[in-house]
């Protein structure tokens, strides 16, 4: 079984981060160990949030697993503490990489052309130096502006998202997976670059009228699920693109779910069934 390692916060309450991704990758059949690198009471839209920030654990954990040759097939960093994190952050993928371990980067900072509320200004270049060494990077339309300097646009064509996604590149990451795009009113999905290949690659289904919070982490945990299991990315943004539309089809009913999250546990069995078929 692949063994992976996801570094971001436990939000206490409101799926996202390690709440999604512990039991989406469980049930895709990956071993997902977790490094956080907060303790939040809530994810940052719920008002009055606590966080405790986990920096200086981060390197005592890496140094002993490094001692216990602990062997990860991935690494995926999603939300981080803060601007003073990421230095750190970059030394535990140093110390716990292989030639054959995949980094796999979700900037997992902000959405809807804002900054989520704990980061500043600074903090988009910050992230960025993470981006540059990624594997595989999923960025946001917002997250990717920020980190480039683009201007967001809510209305956009295709020479628009392609020049977004060569722009990440240029920060260094090999292949960019832009989240929430969408050239017509009634359907949204991602479309990818390869910086080796030079080919671009989309992805759309249904679009669903309202956005939930948490869903860009349910498709990062998916694809990266889904590669894992050996389907190519294509394959894998194709299931994460279905599964995260399954999360929110599920979730219609539930007057909750703007501030817990999409019940994504009722969508799980599309993922059993999904793999099966691969
Ligand atoms: O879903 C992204 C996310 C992760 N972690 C925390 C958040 C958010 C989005 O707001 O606040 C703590």
């Amino acid at each position: 079984m692949k063994r992976i390692v996801s570094i971001q916060d436990i939000s206490c309450i409101g799926r996202c981060s390690l709440t999604v991704a512990l039991p989406v990758l469980s049930a895709m059949g990956v071993e997902c160990g977790i490094m956080p690198t907060a303790v939040l009471s809530a994810h940052t839209m719920f008002p009055g949030f606590t966080c405790a920030d986990l920096t200086g654990e981060l390197l005592p954990i890496a140094q002993h697993w490094k001692t216990q040759n602990v062997h990860l097939d991935a690494i995926y960093t999603g939300y981080l503490a803060s601007t003073e994190q990421v230095e750190t952050v970059l030394s535990v993928i140093d110390l716990l990489s292989d030639e054959d371990t995949l980094l796999f980067v979700d900037p997992a900072m902000a959405d809807h052309g804002k900054l989520y509320a704990a980061f500043g200004p600074e903090f988009p270049a910050e992230m960025a130096k993470v981006v540059a060494r990624a594997h595989i990077t999923v960025p946001n339309i917002t997250e990717a502006c920020l980190m480039t300097g683009r201007e967001y646009r809510t209305e956009y064509d295709e020479a628009y998202i392609r020049d977004l996604l060569q722009a990440v590149a240029a920060l260094g990451a090999k292949k960019v997976v832009l989240t929430g795009v969408s050239f017509a009113p009634d359907t949204l999905g991602c479309m990818a670059y390869d910086s080796e290949t030079g080919e671009f690659f989309s992805y759309f289904n249904h679009r669903d009228g309202a956005s939930y919070h948490g869903t860009g982490d349910i498709f990062a945990a998916t694809t990266l699920g889904g590669m894992m299991r050996g389907l190519s990315l294509y394959e894998a943004l194709t299931l994460a693109v279905d599964f995260t539309l399954e999360t929110i089809l599920v979730t219609r009913s539930d007057p909750d779910a703007a501030w817990y999250g999409v019940e994504f546990e009722r969508a799980l069995p599309m993922l059993y069934r999904r793999l099966g078929e691969a």
